[in-house]
């Protein structure tokens, strides 16, 4: 069984009969300069170094990190992907939709309880700024793993593309009018573990548990290891029913959790894996065709001697990654029924009042107000349900104990990976590339369909997903490629405003907009009269500011 080792900060209490902890990280996010790939530029780090330290904790504990923002010339912020934050929305981290941006030179204190187990990430949700380094690892660990006596030793993989230009440039590159074909950046290289030196240590007659995390902000990876399978245990923070692959495709923000072993015919040699940039798939978008240059593989070795060569490398013939909506979910749950309300998102690229480069849903693009939209829901009083008071945030509006059906129509070529926050949703349907829009069939094809918070939906068609409403909040839903979030394309979930009437947000979170002159009550504008739209935000900014302080209009773009 593996133990895990926790930081020393831990403070013990007595908590609901168990043994639960306090874990503290006290953070100062600050400029560092890094070269993971040999090529030096600034980086977003924590506590003066980069890569961004891991959050580790057990199911029960409480994670509190006290987060001061030493950047001088950015906002920031802090969101933990994958949690599902029960009764602490506000800590959610997504600007204007949870919490204000923090200000240069403050600090902001998250703290939640660590309530299941997985593999989750956290990354500011400030702007497009993951990209730009701030990004780590969020593991909390399970005292009844089902799997758990299946391995011995873990370890930690991330996978992310790299860029050697910073966010705020590439994005105004990626919003001007003279982006035709809508094209996102492209990547310089690909980083492993943040870096280039991934090797993974296999003890001869141990079993790993490698937990694969996407940081990309673009690209997908395909994952293969040589002369070995993976058991995949877990895909983001769900376990499923132990599935043997060959290879799988990780793309932006989700996680796999794969068992591998090194058996007694593996010594005398050390064997190559291979992190492949998942090139066509993520350019059919553009319609451009990919430069040579942007091609890129990384090969890490499993180690089981070190004094052997590693000097192989690990060919792929054909990548044929598992389909990810075969897995199944290791409860067995069936898919939900019956459905109470129906959400369906048509996804294109799209054009702004100024020509300028969006993404929409059902062809509105998400525009950010002047609320935070949280804020808004908890002091609306029963208006909280009217979907116009949140202005062009996409909202939709589901009750408590609603079966929620989220439909999603890729009208677009490429894969595009698409995030909920608050939930580990069922995937009920996801066809293959091609397989058109949704057509309202009620049989789901995934009678046992897996859970987790990152489905990627393939190109020209589509993807169901299930859940049921009953984390009161509100929640973002968004494709996962950083780019396209910077366009646009998000909406927003009111899950159960009948319970969100005053919401308890702390007073430091209040504080921080109120020092900002960001309004914390009323509709998207801040108006008490909730039908009263003046000064909404109705077309998106024509200068993007990025997260850079002081920004038009509360920070939001
Ligand atoms: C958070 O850190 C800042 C800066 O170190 C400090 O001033 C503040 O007291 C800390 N807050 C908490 C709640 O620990
Ligand atoms: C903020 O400061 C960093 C570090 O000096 C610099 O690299 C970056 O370009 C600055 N960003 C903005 C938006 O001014
Ligand atoms: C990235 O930076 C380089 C050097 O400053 C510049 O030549 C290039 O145009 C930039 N690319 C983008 C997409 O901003
Ligand atoms: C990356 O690996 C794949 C699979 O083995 C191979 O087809 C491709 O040519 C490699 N690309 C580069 C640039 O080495
Ligand atoms: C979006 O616009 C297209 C083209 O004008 C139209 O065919 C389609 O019905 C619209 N979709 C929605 C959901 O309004
Ligand atoms: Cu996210």
């Amino acid at each position: 069984m593996y133990k895990s080792t926790l930081p020393t900060l831990a403070l013990l209490a007595q908590a609901a009969g168990t043994w639960a902890s306090t874990v503290i990280y006290e953070w100062d996010v600050t400029w560092v300069n890094a070269s993971p790939d040999g090529f030096e530029r600034p980086v977003i780090g924590i506590n003066g170094e980069w890569p961004c330290p891991p959050i580790k904790a057990n199911v029960g504990d409480t994670i509190l990190i006290n987060m001061t923002n030493s950047l001088g010339n950015q906002t920031t912020g802090l969101h933990f992907h994958g949690i599902n934050q029960i009764n602490t929305n506000f800590m959610d981290g997504a600007s204007m939709v949870n919490q204000c941006p923090v200000l240069p030179g403050s600090s902001m204190t998250y703290e939640f309880v660590a309530d299941a187990p997985g593999t989750f990430w956290y990354h500011s949700h400030n702007m497009g700024q993951y990209p730009d380094g701030l990004r780590g690892p969020l593991i909390i660990y399970d005292p009844n793993d089902p799997y758990g006596n299946d391995y011995e030793n873990e370890v930690i993989l991330t996978v992310s593309d790299w860029y050697h230009n910073q966010t705020i440039p590439l994005v105004q590159q990626l919003l001007s009018p003279d982006n035709a074909q809508f094209r996102p950046p492209i990547p310089d290289t690909l980083i492993v573990n943040e870096g280039s030196d991934f090797n993974i240590q296999l003890d001869v007659g141990k079993t790993y548990r490698v937990r694969i995390i996407s940081f990309a902000a673009l690209a997908s990876f395909m994952v293969h290891f040589g002369g070995h399978s993976m058991e995949v245990i877990t895909i983001d923070a769900s376990y499923v029913q132990k599935q043997e692959v060959d290879q799988l495709r990780v793309t932006p923000a989700q996680r796999y959790d794969v068992l591998i072993t090194g058996s007694e015919s593996d010594h005398g040699q050390n064997f190559p894996f291979l992190v492949a940039m998942d090139v066509n798939r993520d350019f059919e978008a553009t319609g451009t065709t990919p430069p040579v240059s942007w091609n890129f593989n990384a090969t890490g070795y499993l180690i089981t001697d070190p004094n052997l060569p590693t000097d192989s490398v690990d060919v792929v013939q054909t990548f044929q990654p598992y389909d990810e909506s075969l897995f199944v979910s290791y409860d067995l749950q069936p898919a939900l029924g019956p459905v109470t309300k129906t959400w369906v998102l048509d996804f294109n690229f799209c054009r702004d009042e100024n020509g300028y480069s969006r993404a929409c849903f059902n062809n509105q693009t998400y525009i950010g107000q002047k609320t935070p939209a949280l804020y808004s829901a908890a002091t609306l009083g029963d208006k909280n349900s009217d979907p116009t008071a949140y202005g062009g945030v996409l909202p939709f509006i589901v009750n408590y104990g609603d079966i929620v059906e989220l439909v999603v129509n890729n009208l677009d070529g490429a894969i595009h990976p698409f995030h909920l926050h608050g939930h580990q949703f069922q995937v009920v349907e996801r066809p293959h590339t091609g397989a058109g829009v949704w057509t309202g069939s009620n049989v789901p094809s995934n009678p046992i369909p897996s859970k987790r918070d990152v489905v990627s939906v393939n190109g020209n068609s589509h993807a169901v997903l299930r859940f049921v409403a009953d984390n009161p909040g509100v929640f973002l839903f968004h494709c996962h490629i950083e780019w396209h979030v910077e366009m646009g394309l998000t909406a927003t979930l009111i899950e159960a405003p009948e319970k969100l009437h005053g919401y308890p947000i702390p007073q430091e979170m209040i504080d921080s907009c109120q020092s900002q002159g960001i309004p914390v009550s009323g509709n998207a504008a801040g108006n008490s009269n909730a039908d009263d739209t003046a000064g909404f935000v109705t077309i998106p900014p024509t200068t993007y500011y990025g997260a850079t302080y002081p920004s038009p209009n509360g920070g939001s773009a």
